[in-house]
């Protein structure tokens, strides 16, 4: 059976592509998970996306992640990244190998943006390539995990 990543998304992430087109582009969050399902099946993965404005919900799937021996996690926390150590915490204690996106480049935003607390809890992080951030992020996990992509095989 075929590796599962989970892609979480946090709060205010639903509406994508409503408002702030000029910050967060014009693409769904239903545009987002089709990209992650077709870049995830690309390197044979199952991509299980998920999103909550909850802080213990989120906290939840990291839980579930770990229960179901997930290969990797792909997160963008929204808000919850600046400010989150229960999101940080469940991060480190289930051990999965995890990237952190951002729609947005948050180093070209305001300060309270600028430290990310599941920054801390992933190997790689991402800011400012728009919703393409989520493709690279898979396929930056793809390569940590030894999953390869099927226009290589
Ligand atoms: O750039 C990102 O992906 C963020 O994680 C998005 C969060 C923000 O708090 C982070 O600093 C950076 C906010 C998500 C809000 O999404 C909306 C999308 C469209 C309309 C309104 C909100």
């Amino acid at each position: 059976m075929a590796k599962t990543i989970y892609v979480l998304n946090g709060p205010n992430l639903n509406m994508l592509g409503t408002r702030e087109p000029d910050t967060y582009g014009r693409a769904t969050l239903a545009d987002v998970e089709k990209l992650c399902t077709e870049t995830a099946t690309d390197f044979g993965l199952a991509a299980d996306c998920r999103q909550s404005n909850r802080e213990g919900e989120l906290i939840d799937f990291i839980h579930e992640a770990h229960a179901k021996q997930a290969a990797g996690i792909v997160i963008n926390a929204g808000g919850y990244s600046h400010t989150s150590i229960a999101l940080h915490d469940a991060l480190l204690a289930v051990k999965i190998p995890t990237v952190e996106v951002h729609i947005s480049n948050i180093h070209a935003r305001e300060d309270f943006r600028h430290h990310s607390f599941t920054a801390k809890a992933a190997f790689a992080s991402l800011s400012g390539f728009g919703i393409d951030g989520y493709r690279l992020a898979i396929n930056g996990l793809a390569a940590k995990i030894g999953a390869v992509s099927s226009s290589k095989k």
